[in-house]
C-alpha cells in the first residue's frame, strides 16, 4: 500500500487522531529488515551461520537483526556430526540451533547425505556397510533434531557436471541409483514434520543438470518418494552468471508439486551490476508462488567461502552494501523515505472515525501418525497492523514442540519483532510444531 496515501487517508479521516494516526503511520511503514519484508511476503530470509563466529558481536548483532532463518555452514555435515563410526557430536550444530530458537530464526538442516565432506571412515566404505552407515547417519541426526528443522538438504550435489545429464560417481552412488530416495525415505520415517529437499548448484538455469534433477523429482513424486523441495544454490559470478531463464526454471520445479528455496545465494561483484543482480534473484522467488525463501551464503563478504569476490550483502565491516538496499528494496522493505507529520492534523469531530480493521487469522495442518505442523496466516485489516495476537487453543494431549515467527502464551500465539506491522490487505505466517493430534483449529485474531 502506497504510504502518501494511507498517511493521507489517516490525516483526513482522524477522529481518534493521535493513537490511530501513530498506529496507522507504523503499519505502513516499509519493513526494515531482510528478515522483516520477506516475512512480510510470506517468505523467509536466512544466512549460513559458523557457530564459531557467533561469539563475534558485530556477527550475530546483524544475524539476529536481519534473518529469520539460519544453515550451519558446515556443522550439521557427515564429518562434524559423526567423526567416529556409531559416535555423534552434535556440540557446534546444537549451539546454531539454540541461537536460532532464542531469536525466532528456523533453521534449514545442511546436509544428510552427501558426497563431501564425508568423515575419514565414512570415505573408506562402500557397498552395503556404507550403505547400512548412511541409513544410520540419517536416521540419527533426524532423530536427534526432529521438531527443529523447517527443512532438512536430505541429499546434496548428486548430480554430475556437464552435459551428460546423469549421476555424480561417488562412494555413495556406487552402493546403488536408490541411494537417494533411500535417504529420504529414512529421513521422512526419522522427522515427519520436516520439510525434505535435494540441494544443488549449476541447477539455477535449464540445462541438462537440472533437466535431470527435475526428471529424478518428477519421478519421486509418482512414485510416492516422500520429497517436498528443492534447494537452488545459486552461487554466481562472471563465469557462472545469473541465468536469464532462472525465474522459469523455479517455476517448472514448483509446478512439479514441490517448494523451491534458494539455498546459498552468492554473487561476486560490487556496486550497482552486484545489487541488480541481487534484486533479479529476489523478484524470481517473488515472482513463484511455490519459492518460500532466500538464504545467502554468509552474512558480511570476510565470511564467505568466496571471500574475495565480495559476494555478500554486507562489507567485512558490517557495514549494508548496495546489494542489500537492492534485496530490501525488491522485498518491499525499506526506510520510509518520508516521515509522519510531528504534529497531528487538526481534527474534525465531523469526519467518521478511522475504521479499527483488524485482522483474520486462518490456519493449514499438515497432521501425521502422532504429530502436526500448523501454518497460521495473520491477514491485516483494513488499516494495517502493529502488533497481532491470535487466540488458538490446541486440543488436550496436544504437546508443542517447537514454534516460529511468534511468541506464544497459552493460547496466544502473537507476532515477534519482525512480523507485527502489517499492511492492509497482507498477511504474514508463523506456525508451530507439535505431538498428538490437531483436530479442527479455530484461530481468531486481535490487531493493534
Ligand atoms: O562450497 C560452497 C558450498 C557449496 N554447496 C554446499 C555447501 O556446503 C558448500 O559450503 C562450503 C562452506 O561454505 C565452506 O566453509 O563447504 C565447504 C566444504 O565443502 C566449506 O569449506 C570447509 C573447508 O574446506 C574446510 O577446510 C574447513 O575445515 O570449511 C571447513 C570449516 O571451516
Amino acid at each position: 500500500m502506497d504510504k502518501k496515501r494511507k498517511l493521507g487517508v489517516a490525516g483526513a479521516g482522524a477522529l481518534a487522531v493521535v493513537v490511530t494516526l501513530g498506529i496507522a503511520a507504523t503499519a505502513d511503514a516499509a519493513a526494515a529488515t531482510l528478515g522483516a519484508a520477506a516475512a512480510e511476503q510470506g517468505r523467509y530470509f536466512g544466512t549460513a551461520v559458523a557457530a564459531y563466529k557467533l561469539s563475534d558481536s558485530v556477527y550475530s548483532g546483524i544475524l539476529d537483526r536481519e534473518f529469520n532463518m539460519v544453515t550451519p555452514e558446515n556443522e550439521m555435515k557427515w564429518d562434524a556430526t559423526e567423526p567416529t563410526q556409531g559416535s555423534f557430536s552434535y556440540g557446534s550444530a546444537d549451539q546454531i540451533v539454540s541461537h536460532a530458537q532464542a531469536h525466532n530464526q528456523r533453521v534449514r538442516g545442511h546436509a544428510l547425505a552427501w558426497h563431501s565432506q564425508q568423515p575419514g571412515w565414512a570415505q573408506n566404505l562402500s557397498g552395503t556397510a556404507l550403505r547400512n552407515a548412511m541409513v544410520n547417519h540419517v536416521t540419527q541426526v533426524a532423530t536427534h533434531y526432529k521438531g527443529k528443522i523447517y527443512a532438512w538438504d536430505v541429499v546434496n550435489e548428486a548430480f554430475a557436471d556437464g552435459g551428460g545429464g546423469g549421476r555424480r560417481d561417488s562412494n555413495l552412488q556406487r552402493t546403488g541409483n536408490d541411494w537417494i530416495e533411500v535417504a529420504f525415505r529414512t529421513a521422512r520415517a526419522a522427522d515427519p514434520g520436516a520439510k525434505l529437499c535435494y540441494n544443488d548448484y549449476n541447477t539455477d538455469g535449464q540445462n541438462a543438470k537440472s533437466n535431470a534433477v527435475y526428471a529424478m523429482v518428477q519421478d519421486f513424486k509418482s512414485r510416492g518418494v516422500p520429497i517436498d523441495c528443492v534447494g537452488f544454490q545459486s552461487h554466481f559470478n562472471s563465469a557462472s552468471p545469473v541465468p536469464s531463464d532462472y525465474q522459469a526454471n523455479l517455476q517448472r520445479f514448483a509446478n512439479l508439486g514441490v517448494d523451491v528455496q534458494i539455498t546459498e545465494l552468492d554473487i561476486e561483484g560490487s556496486g550497482t551490476t552486484q545489487a541488480n543482480n541481487f534484486a533479479t534473484v529476489t523478484r524470481a522467488c517473488l515472482a513463484v508462488t511455490r519459492c518460500t525463501g532466500i538464504t545467502v551464503w554468509g552474512i558480511r563478504d570476510s565470511d564467505s567461502w568466496r571471500a574475495s569476490g565480495t559476494p555478500l550483502l554486507f562489507d567485512g565491516n558490517g557495514s549494508k552494501k548496495a546489494a542489500y538496499t537492492a534485496t530490501l528494496t525488491a522485498l518491499g522493505g525499506g526506510n520510509p523515505t518520508s516521515t509522519p507529520p510531528s504534529t497531528p492534523p487538526v481534527s474534525s469531530s465531523s469526519q467518521p472515525p478511522i475504521p479499527s480493521g483488524g485482522c483474520t487469522a486462518t490456519v493449514s495442518v499438515n497432521q501425521w501418525q502422532g504429530g502436526f505442523v500448523a501454518t497460521v496466516r495473520v491477514t491485516a485489516g483494513a488499516n494495517g497492523t502493529n502488533a497481532w495476537a491470535v487466540t488458538m487453543p490446541l486440543p488436550s494431549g496436544a504437546t508443542v514442540t517447537n514454534s516460529w515467527s511468534t511468541t506464544r502464551s497459552g493460547n496466544t500465539w502473537s507476532n515477534v519483532s519482525y512480523n507485527g506491522r502489517i499492511a492492509a490487505g497482507q498477511y504474514t505466517e508463523f506456525g508451530l510444531q507439535a505431538t498428538g493430534t490437531a483436530g479442527t483449529l479455530s484461530p481468531t485474531c486481535a490487531a493493534s
